[in-house]
């Protein structure tokens, strides 16, 4: 089905150390994401990038916290303009930019209705301050909506929890913190970890997935590269062997589309300084296709 589609650019990489994150909405621009979408039919509208402060400006120095005044700040204009395009009955697409971004992304889509999160992920980005061994936020986004966390970050946006418990599914996880694990095990979230792909294969797990949300009209990926094998998708800052394959990823695309559920999403987590030749902007590219009704028949 054509979609009216906005790009929302996000590159903000205060969410972990790494410098080159903050390039993935200009490589998914340069790898011709809008017209090839466009060429798929449907309407694209490009917002732009969202104004973000470089790391190295003096202004920023002194920030030990991990930045989470700037991503508290940043979470709430990302906030607006994802209302903005969802008032307008567009379908927003945030390109990151780390998975931070989410902060602000999946609190727009979820303002108005109930809307089910699929965090496709080698990390479950459930940590909290007390959990997490880095510190760094990108691995407290899932957290956050759900209630835990920084209570700045909580109430970005509107204050309080975004999203329930209940309408969470994880897939592709392989590297859990010892605090997470348990926070993960208590919280009774639904996980589809590496080992659950392989036994259950790809397909079984989507269909559980939309039996989980079938009293829901839509549901928000947010999609992080790290969940793929680094094999296909070398360019990420915390890569994890043993991930989720080229071709289980785009059937996982194709049977979203197929649910005519995918109501917005994430792509983030891309560094074009770690990539390879611009191999995972490519990949990410045909993901977002396939997720938006690209078929191979
Ligand atoms: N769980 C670790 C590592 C991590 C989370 N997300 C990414 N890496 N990309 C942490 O720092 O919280
Ligand atoms: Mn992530
Ligand atoms: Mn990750």
């Amino acid at each position: 089905m054509a979609e009216s589609i906005s790009i929302i650019g996000v590159p903000m990489d205060f969410g972990q150390m790494l410098r080159g994150v903050d390039m993935g909405p200009a490589a998914l621009r340069y790898t011709g994401l809008i017209p090839r979408l466009r060429r798929l039919g449907h309407d694209v509208k490009d917002e732009g990038d969202i104004p973000i402060p470089v790391r190295d400006d003096p202004a920023m120095e002194g920030m030990t916290d991990h930045y989470v005044k700037e991503i508290t700040r940043i979470s709430h204009d990302v906030y607006k303009i994802g209302c903005r395009v969802m008032d307008q009955g567009r379908m927003p697409v945030f390109l990151g930019g780390d998975h931070a971004i989410a902060i602000g992304s999946v609190a727009s889509v979820a303002v108005k209705e109930p809307v089910g999160l699929i965090w496709v992920d080698a990390h479950a980005d459930f940590n909290t301050p007390r959990t997490s061994p880095s510190g760094n936020i990108h691995g407290m986004p899932l957290a956050v909506l759900t209630g835990a966390g920084y209570p700045c970050l909580v109430d970005a946006g509107h204050p309080g929890t975004k999203i329930s418990l209940d309408n969470v599914v994880m897939i592709g996880q392989r590297d859990l913190d010892p605090g997470e694990k348990k926070r993960i095990k208590s919280s009774g979230i639904t996980i589809f970890t590496m080992r659950d792909i392989d036994e259950q294969g790809i397909s079984a797990i989507a269909a559980q997935i939309m039996v989980q949300f079938a009293c829901l009209k839509r549901f928000h990926l947010s999609l992080d590269m790290d969940a793929l094998d680094p094999i296909e998708a070398p360019g990420v800052g915390t890569p994890v062997p043993g991930g989720i394959s080229y071709r289980e990823a785009h059937l996982l695309m194709e049977l979203f589309a197929d649910s005519g559920k995918l109501g917005s999403m994430d792509l983030v987590e891309i560094n074009p300084i770690l990539d390879v030749a611009n191999k995972t902007s490519k990949l990410a590219v045909e993901l977002i296709l396939s997720a938006l009704g690209k078929s191979i028949l």
